[in-house]
């Protein structure tokens, strides 16, 4: 008799301490109270390397009237860049942020209605740096709908993805500012007026970025461009290089007019490009270059008059090891 009431007694204070609180702590907290628990009954891969995928697929207790959602949230032992998920068809599901109100970004995994299975796919992402094998430690917790019960944590090893091929990130993204001149009364400057306009450098131009052997180039329109291994050999290549001396040349291709296309508006000012260039052996070796003051937005484009074209960097290979130095022939960095 004892024993049961003050188990009571406990289950009652639990509950009234859980009162107030998030549905987040209730679920730690609460394991009585009529909300399926989940468990992860577990991973089709518990180590991949970057790039492959694993899928986790999770329990519910018994199935619901509702659906019960639970977010994926990134605990330990790397970054929110080191992986995605997807649905086992592959399509994006569920990221959320801060401003969703779920806290740190993660993703939402949801049983359907009446539902006690759910699978999700975790893809390591394929990146040219240099990396340890990383152990990510997730956690999985009640949250939206707070329906379900049950905290759950699991590992899971990436393995470095390497090869010989060379590889590059030309990356031009990042806050540029600049004033525009709108003057709508010709022949009078009473209603002139300066607009400082912000735009981000990826929406202000296309730049290219090759070896002027031609063994790799980046010639697609995306910002950064990206370059790791050969997606398609007109636009997006690469292969490992021989022994030898290489230039990497940058082009700046195009240009978009944002805030000055109309014949009234005029550009006042310049900027130059928060450009960074990272060079690697895949997996491998990597240098990055600052390449901030290279090219400024009026500098000659290729796709409209004179050349875009300079002289990054250069890479001595030796013995199949890279020599990374600056367009000054200063050395940036050695395998
Ligand atoms: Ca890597
Ligand atoms: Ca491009």
């Amino acid at each position: 008799m004892k024993n049961i009431f003050n188990i009571k007694t406990l289950a009652a204070a639990v509950l009234i301490a859980g009162m107030g609180t998030s549905c987040i702590e209730d679920d730690q907290n609460n394991n009585f109270a009529d909300k399926p628990e989940m468990t992860v009954a577990g991973l089709t891969n518990l180590s991949i390397a970057e790039g492959e995928t694993t899928t986790v697929t999770l329990n519910l207790e018994y199935p619901y009237k509702e659906t019960v959602d639970f977010k994926l949230e990134l605990t330990s032992g790397g970054s929110n860049d080191d992986y995605f998920v997807s649905d086992v068809d592959g399509n994006d599901v569920g990221a959320t942020t801060a401003e969703d109100g779920y806290g740190a970004k993660g993703y939402k995994i949801t049983f359907p209605v009446n539902s006690t299975t759910v699978s999700f796919d975790i893809t390591a992402t394929k990146d040219m740096l240099a990396e340890d094998t990383e152990t990510l430690g997730f956690t999985l917790r009640s949250t939206g709908s707070g329906l379900g019960s049950g905290v759950r944590n699991f590992n899971l090893d990436v393995t470095n993805y390497a090869t010989d091929n060379f590889g590059m990130i030309l990356d031009w993204s990042g806050a540029v500012s600049y004033k525009v001149l709108d003057s709508n009364v010709a022949g009078t400057d009473a209603d002139d007026e300066e607009i400082v306009e912000d735009h981000d450098g990826c929406d202000m131009a296309d730049f290219d970025a090759y070896l002027t052997s031609f063994d790799a180039y980046a010639f697609t329109g995306n910002c950064p461009e990206f370059l790791i291994e050969t997606v398609d050999p007109n636009t997006l290549a690469t292969s490992a290089l021989a022994d030898g001396t290489y230039t990497i040349e940058i082009d700046y291709w195009d240009w978009s007019p944002l805030g000055f296309e109309e014949a009234d508006e005029e550009l006042i000012s310049d900027f130059s490009f928060p450009m960074e260039l990272t060079i690697s052996k895949v997996g491998k070796f990597n240098a990055t270059l600052d390449l901030s003051s290279l090219y400024f937005f009026t500098d000659d484009k290729s796709n409209i008059s004179g050349s875009g074209v300079k002289v990054a960097a250069t890479i001595d290979v030796v013995g199949g090891k890279y020599t990374v130095y600056d367009a000054n022939g200063d050395l940036v960095a050695a395998e």
